[in-house]
């Protein structure tokens, strides 16, 4: 018997005897190993939140957690995280409703411009029982649990060239760059753009070498992604109240005792936190800062974008496979 045959019966041996379930959290150094991907630049708030994660597991199960946090989506290319969770490759990820809509398409619902109004509306949605449907459906499907949603932030047009934008029809012939699945492109047909697909991590060059026109993101990633460096206005069409949610494979939850899953809880409450109280501080006051650093920051006709934008979802194939009832719920919840 080697030694990691005898290591192993030993662990299942007392993991028997503590009455835990068969399975064993994947362990690196007798530690259980949470390997995060993301494409969130290091200066964003949603980067940044996993370091909040990893101190509040270091601190409130000291040794237990080997967290590797690996940003700019350095270990996994945007929107590859819930293939690589489901091969057990990584365990946790911050997943957008577009990436849930390619795998369940009836929650394509929350890729839908103008659906939710705010941070706190988004807050209420999902930690009520509208999420907990979603959630339940996505553990099913996908293998991974979500523990709860950050704000990402309302999404803004950001111009290489000024450009005079009241409605959808101004931004007609405009490269827009969009996150590579069809689930985004349509938002930016919605918009009136020319869709043009585009990872995360190339888009300052796009935009520095004019392969596009343009790309969308909320204020604080335009900021710390310096996307304000290479263009020179933003059209305040706030068409998306964005949001990120915290998944982890469920192999990996799974196989946690009680407690440890009630540490990896918390943790990832208090990084929703920091995030969410960081990006909504830094959302209202970065108007004045793009401003200062020589873009115009325009107010376009929001109630045309609304009206053009909704048609487009209502009128998709997306809309018909929407759960019956589900955008009225959303809307009543106050
Ligand atoms: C983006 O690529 O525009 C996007 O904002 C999409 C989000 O779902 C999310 O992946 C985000 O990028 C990254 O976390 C980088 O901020």
């Amino acid at each position: 018997m080697t030694t990691q045959q005898i290591t192993r019966r030993t662990l299942l041996g007392a993991t028997a005897a503590l009455g835990a379930t068969a399975a064993l959290p994947a362990l690196a150094q007798g530690k259980v190993m949470l390997r995060i991907s993301t494409p969130a630049v290091p200066e964003d708030w949603h980067g940044k939140m996993w370091t909040v994660f990893k101190e509040a597991l270091d601190k409130s199960a000291p040794g237990e957690f080997d967290v590797q946090i690996n940003l700019n989506g350095s270990l996994f290319k945007q929107g590859t995280e819930p293939a690589a969770m489901a091969r057990g490759n990584l365990e946790l990820a911050a997943i957008s409703a577009q990436d849930i809509a390619k795998i369940l398409p009836e929650y394509s619902i929350y890729t839908a411009g103008y659906l939710i109004r705010d941070p706190d509306h988004q807050q209420k949605v999902f930690n009520g029982p509208i999420g907990a449907e979603m959630y339940k459906a996505v553990a099913e499907k996908m293998d991974v649990q979500i523990l709860g949603i950050g704000y990402l932030g309302s999404r803004q047009v950001n111009l290489r060239e000024v450009r005079n934008v009241k409605t959808p029809a101004d931004l007609k012939g405009v490269k827009l760059r969009m996150p590579g699945s069809k689930e985004w492109l349509f938002l930016g047909e919605a918009l009136g753009a020319t869709p043009t697909p585009l990872a995360f991590g190339e888009v300052y060059l796009g935009l520095k070498t004019g392969t596009v026109d343009g790309q969308d993101n909320p204020l604080p990633s335009v900021r710390a992604a310096k996307f304000y460096e290479v263009t020179k206005q933003i059209v305040m069409t706030s068409h998306l109240t964005d949001g990120i949610f915290i998944a982890i494979s469920s192999k990996s939850y799974n196989a946690m005792s009680a407690a440890q899953k009630q540490k990896v809880n918390a943790a990832t409450q208090a990084a929703i936190a920091f995030n969410n109280d960081n990006r909504i501080k830094e959302e209202a006051q970065l108007v004045d800062f793009f401003k200062k650093e020589g873009l115009q920051v325009t107010m376009p006709d929001v109630e045309s974008f609304r009206k053009t934008v909704q048609a487009a979802y209502q009128n998709s194939d997306y809309a018909k496979v929407w759960p019956k009832g589900l955008v009225d719920r959303i809307n009543a919840v106050k």
